[in-house]
């Protein structure tokens, strides 16, 4: 495709960022009064201004003809078709049927999906009503105010962070806990803090054989038989899943299971029955409202023209970095609490779908895929690993993401958050010159011998990117339209790179690997076959646990 045997558009980028790549982004602000405006796109209450990247119009526009010459345009209009365009699973990805909030029809093998999207999303909606209304109670007639979600990677991080971030639309008596980790911490911790009585379990497993979820999910019903009996299993525990069979074998009614389908990955999940403990949370008005705005971003995203497409951008500053200026790395730093998993989220999200060396030509590619992750909420992060983006030798472009408003508007805090991440980026894109610092330190009076000790490591080298996501206010809607933005950059960097983004054969591996080792641990199955160090870490492990 391209890489080694590169194509014309590649060529061109190649050339481009040539003669490119010593440009101080400082000295095109200086040069041009309107690059804000030039770089920023608007969508509803989103704002993303990408004008802190190393970029110009010379270099955005070979950018665009990459994604032309990519028909990054008819690859969209595939995703949206409902075609098998997740080809090494012979799968649809069609997290976008789940949010389709317009009449029209999505086919997959000549069959429409929406009407069992729908008619899952009603059955959710009356199930989480009736939670929420305590008309559905638990065994010995409570209201079930305790919602713990047993699931783990996609069936986790998605809720999870969902939940998080709009916590301040929780109903006021409802509480909500995730078991993920096999760790029996993480089921010790949440059962510690809860009562039998008022707890709803909701399994969430895809393909209801994951052995962490289902570990979790076994001790969690032994609790709950221990306090109130087997009847009561009926009362308290639900299923999200695409496994009927598996729900049923391991004792959920598959009345109380919720489906969804093949054609939803794991990670683009939450949209879905995934969302259930989403929707008990925040009530299912406001899981629509999110519906709605994932629907917005999506239709942004198919309609739009590359030049106004915020995923499309998005994706395209990323590729620039990644693949000319080998930065395979990135940082996403949410200025909100309430977001603080959104990293973690963003991680599967890009990594998993992206962590690919092999095209959909069924050849390994010779480019770079995928970047590594990471991020934290700030201004926290500015007091950890902020030192190395500032000063360290590598760069690391950032996405900055703050709400103008905040839910918790007390005193300046929300001023000194936003004054906190528009420093940040201001800082990372200007640096500070030695001559600066010079010209600082000498008004503070200090001593020649002092500054010119000082002054290399007080000084800052700038021309590090950044980009501003500006969100009216973090609610249901809004984040529905930021989760799908990242989803839809995941896409079009996936088809630029010419991988397939909805597989996660890696994910599938390991859970092999640990069932081969398990019986070894337990005693039931010796095995010779690993290597030394696996074999002695066994055996050393084992000896401690005697
Ligand atoms: C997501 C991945 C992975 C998956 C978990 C849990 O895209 O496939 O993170 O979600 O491994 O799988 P189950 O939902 O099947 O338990």
């Amino acid at each position: 495709m391209f890489g080694k045997s590169k194509t014309k558009a590649w060529k061109h980028l190649e050339n481009v960022y040539k003669h490119f790549s010593e440009t101080q982004m400082k000295d095109l602000f200086a040069s041009d009064a309107h690059r804000a405006e030039k770089y920023t796109l608007q969508l509803e209450n989103i704002l993303v201004d990408f004008s802190k990247n190393r970029i110009d119009e010379n270099v955005m526009s070979a950018l665009y003809d990459l994604a032309r010459e990519r028909g990054i345009k008819e690859k969209i209009s595939e995703m949206f078709s409902g075609k098998k365009i997740n080809t090494t699973e012979n799968r649809a990805a069609l997290h976008i049927a789940l949010r389709n909030r317009s009449d029209k029809p999505i086919y997959v093998d000549g069959r429409d999906v929406m009407p069992q999207i729908n008619a899952t999303l009603e059955k959710m909606k009356n199930f989480s009503e009736a939670i929420r209304l305590g008309i559905f109670t638990g065994y010995t007639g409570k209201k079930l105010t305790n919602i713990v979600n047993i699931g783990i990677g996609g069936s986790d991080l998605g809720p999870c962070m969902v939940t998080s971030a709009l916590r301040h639309y929780w109903a006021k008596d409802i509480r909500c806990y995730f078991i993920s980790n096999i760790d029996g911490t993480s089921c010790a911790e949440v059962l510690n803090k809860i009562d039998p009585e008022t707890t709803l379990f909701i399994v969430a497993s895809k393909t209801f054989t994951t052995i962490e979820t289902l570990t979790n999910a076994k001790t969690c019903r032994k609790w709950l038989v221990d306090a109130l009996g087997e009847h009561a299993v009926a009362k308290h525990f639900i299923a999200l899943s695409t496994n009927k069979e598996e729900v049923a074998k391991f004792g959920i009614n598959t009345d109380n299971m919720f489906e969804f389908w093949d054609f939803v990955g794991g990670r683009y999940s939450l949209w879905s029955a995934i969302g259930m403990i989403i929707a008990i949370a925040i009530g299912y008005k406001n899981f629509e409202r999110m519906l709605e705005g994932a629907y917005a971003m999506d239709t942004h995203f198919q309609n739009s023209d590359l030049e106004h497409n915020i995923p499309v951008n998005l994706a395209l500053l990323g590729i620039w970095y990644n693949n000319f200026y080998n930065i395979h790395r990135y940082a996403v730093i949410p200025y909100d609490q309430y977001l603080q998993y959104l990293p973690a989220y963003l991680q599967q999200l890009d990594m998993e779908s992206n962590g690919k060396s092999v095209s959909l030509d069924n050849k390994y590619v010779d480019y770079a895929t995928g970047p590594v992750l990471f991020g934290g909420a700030g201004t926290n992060v500015q007091h950890s690993f902020f030192q190395l983006i500032h000063q360290g030798t590598e760069i690391v472009p950032v996405d900055f993401i703050i709400p103008a408003i905040s839910h918790n508007e007390i005193g300046a805090h929300q001023q000194i958050l936003i004054a906190n991440v528009l420093a940040q980026g201001e800082a990372l894109m200007l640096g500070k010159t030695e001559e600066e610092v010079n010209e600082e330190m000498e008004a503070a009076a200090k001593s020649k011998a002092e500054i010119n000790r000082l002054k290399k490591y007080r000084s800052f080298s700038g021309n590090r990117p950044s980009t501003t996501i500006v969100c009216k206010k973090i609610d249901p809607y809004n984040l529905g339209m930021l989760i799908a933005m990242y989803e839809h950059k995941v896409f079009v960097q996936g088809k630029i790179w010419n991988i397939n983004s909805f597989d996660q054969f890696g994910v599938e591996y390991s859970k092999k690997l640990t069932l081969k080792i398990l019986p070894e641990l337990q005693g039931t199955v010796t095995n010779n076959s690993h290597d030394s160090s696996t074999s002695s870490l066994i055996k050393h492990i084992k000896n401690i646990r005697k």
